[in-house]
């Protein structure tokens, strides 16, 4: 009896902890907007405490505010972009490349959200997939990077460790 629950628990972990990667909230957005992104961390790293969680910013994607969270501490790394978008009439050519929450501490078995905004610029093709990779920390330095981007033809499900994508729609 004991044995049966134990292997059903660990079949049922097998399958959340395949499913539950770091993804966001919202999967859909038009290029030529602003857009909300919540990443979704459902768990640490293999039993550990989450850490930090550092999102590096794809290029096409400017004017970047982060949301500070309480009990983690929050900073940005800027830099230049490839080239200079166009913000609402202001040509943008360097900015927030990187954000990164640091300093808390996510126990394995909750959930919590990490949140930023930014523009998706017109430059941004539409009816493509936009990988956002992101690198969790946990204690007693174990990392999962969620950086895998899917090749022609293959899925996020493909993948171990896939970056939370978002679908990038045409413009309105
Ligand atoms: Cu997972």
């Amino acid at each position: 009896m004991k044995t049966h629950l134990l292997a059903a628990m660990l079949v049922t972990l097998g399958t959340t902890g395949a499913l539950a990667h770091i993804t966001l909230e919202t999967q859909q957005a038009p290029v030529g907007s602003t857009y909300k992104a919540v990443l979704r961390v459902p768990h640490g790293c293999q039993g550990a405490a989450t850490t930090k969680v550092r999102v590096r910013i794809p290029e096409g994607v400017i004017a970047i505010k982060p949301m500070p969270k309480p009990g983690w501490t929050l900073e940005t790394v800027k830099g230049p972009y490839g080239k200079a978008f166009d913000y609402y009439g202001t040509p943008t050519s360097e900015g927030v490349k990187e954000v990164v929450w640091s300093g808390g501490r996510l126990l394995d078995e909750h959930y919590d959200e990490f949140v930023l905004r930014g523009y998706l610029t017109s430059d941004l093709k539409a009816d493509t997939v936009l990988y956002v990779p992101v690198v969790q920390e946990c204690e007693g330095g174990a990392v999962e990077r969620w950086i895998e981007i899917p090749t022609e033809g293959k899925s996020a499900d493909d993948y171990k460790y896939p970056a939370p994508g978002l679908k990038l729609t045409p413009k309105k």
